[in-house]
């Protein structure tokens, strides 16, 4: 069965722990499980990570390459500033969404720039964790 890559960045372990004013209240476990829920009604398995490591989160991406289709990442702070990350993503040459729970261009403003978005296959802002099954689809949408 093809395999997606999830891949959360920085503190999204903290998900429905903290700051659920902003993230709500699931938890990273309940977004794997949409993910997971998302990608098999569409014939498609996941392998997911989290870490609060960058260079963590680029070896999974490299790994990727050779078990994945395609990857969904909401990279957390790192979108905002991760050259090596967007290098990744670039160097796997595998189609990606980015997911944002929040809408960053609503919030500071240092949010408001993308590493990745112009590179990215599909992105989904603001709809909450529900974001993540809306990025599955899409995104299995333009694997074609
Ligand atoms: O809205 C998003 O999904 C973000 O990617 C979340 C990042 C933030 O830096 C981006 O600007 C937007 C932060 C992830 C931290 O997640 C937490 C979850 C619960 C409690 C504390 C942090």
């Amino acid at each position: 069965m093809a395999r997606l890559l999830l891949v959360n960045g920085p503190n999204l372990n903290l998900l429905g722990i903290r700051e659920p004013e902003i993230y709500g209240t699931s938890t990273l476990a309940d977004v794997e499980e949409l993910v997971r829920t998302a990608a098999a009604e569409l014939g498609f398995d996941v392998d997911a990570i989290q870490s609060n490591h960058e260079g963590v989160l680029i070896d999974a991406i490299q790994t990727a390459r050779t078990t994945a289709v395609g990857v969904v990442i909401n990279p957390g702070g790192l979108t905002h500033t991760s050259v090596s990350l967007r290098d990744a993503l670039t160097g796997v040459q595998l189609p990606f969404a980015e997911v944002h729970i929040s809408n960053p261009q609503e919030r500071e403003e240092f949010r408001h720039f993308s590493f990745l978005a112009d590179i990215a296959t599909v992105r989904v802002v603001g709809q909450g964790v529900s974001g993540y099954s809306l990025a599955v689809r899409r995104l299995i949408a333009a694997l074609g």
